[in-house]
């Protein structure tokens, strides 16, 4: 891994922090004859839940797969890529509630229903999804690229997506899953949105059949990659790095793949899910060093 793909994404993290406002847009709405002033704390809760301390991995996934295919970075990848960071946000705002991990923690500050309230954080949450669409169909794609992209994002999210994943693993505490059943649980509740966040660059960028093909086997195995290394670092990191409360999958009895094949099985899994990924997109040519890149990224960090 060069040291650059941390320093490009550090640069990312900044320049997506800024445009948060524009993500967000107005408060303001052609709904509201004047804004109520209560609207100031929802919209202070929404850039609160996306604001600094991710790595934004998945929109820079997003604007990596649209350079891939020989495209500079316009403002209209920015936005799709926002919506994908915005749809990510939402996801980590409503797993954090009592009625789902429970976790207090988030991003090395307090959850959203801690800052705010349990209310205000499942509205932050549907907020950020409904955003998320919005942001794609106004981004200056044709209709069929933006409805490619909307049902690209819609199913990832959805109950044969993301949301059906998390339900596998709310039912799965305290019971001992076959590999294969970890395996697609994960795929469903982290793979289909780094897997739509390639996917969506990838529509954006007009790429091929077999190209999209390529990007999906990368996607794919990059997307599992990621989640068996976050099982990894809940067992090696610590709170303060991850920014939120290590350890919790084992304390509340979750399947995991350190659990299922130990550190070092869990270690090897990853590095050659990342090999996966890395050899799915060989025939790319050099703009596809940043996809090469992340996927060494993910594999080796700490947090
Ligand atoms: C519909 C009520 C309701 C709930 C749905 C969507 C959902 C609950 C849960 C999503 C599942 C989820 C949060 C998976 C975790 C994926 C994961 C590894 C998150 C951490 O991602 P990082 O490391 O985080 O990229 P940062 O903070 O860097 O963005």
């Amino acid at each position: 891994m060069t040291e650059s793909i941390e320093l490009q994404l550090a640069q990312y993290q900044s320049e997506f922090q800024q445009f948060i406002p524009t993500l967000l847009g107005p408060i303001q709405s052609e709904f509201a004859i004047t804004t109520d002033h209560r609207l100031t704390e929802l919209f202070e809760a929404l850039e609160y839940s996306c604001s600094n301390g991710g790595k934004r991995v998945r929109p820079f996934l997003t604007l990596a797969t649209f350079q891939a295919l020989g495209h500079t970075p316009s403002t209209s990848i920015k936005m799709v890529a926002g919506a994908v960071e915005f749809a990510h946000c939402y996801s980590l705002v409503h797993d954090d509630l009592p009625a789902m991990d429970d976790d207090d923690m988030r991003r090395g500050k307090p959850s959203c229903h801690r800052a705010f309230s349990e209310a205000t954080a499942i509205l932050v949450g549907d907020g950020l999804q409904a955003r998320a669409f919005e942001l794609i169909t106004t981004a200056d794609f044709s209709a069929q690229q933006k409805i490619s992209m909307v049902q690209t994002l819609a199913a990832a999210l959805g109950p044969r997506g993301m949301v059906g994943g998390q339900f596998i693993d709310v039912c799965s505490v305290g019971v001992n899953l076959e590999q294969s059943h970890l395996e697609s649980m994960h795929r469903l509740k982290t793979g289909a949105l780094i897997r739509a966040a390639v996917l969506l660059g990838a529509h954006a960028g007009a790429a091929s059949s077999q190209l999209l093909h390529s990007l999906d086997q990368y996607a794919q195995n990059l997307g599992l990659c990621f989640q068996v290394v976050d099982d990894v670092l809940d067992v090696v990191g610590s709170s303060e790095s991850l920014g939120k409360t290590q350890g919790k999958d084992e304390q509340r009895g979750k399947p995991t793949y350190t659990q299922l094949l130990g550190l070092e099985g869990a270690k090897q899994t990853a590095l050659e899910l990342k090999n996966n990924a890395i050899a799915a997109i060989s025939d790319f040519p050099g703009s596809a060093d940043t996809l090469r890149d992340l996927a060494e990224f993910v594999v080796q960090r700490q947090h």
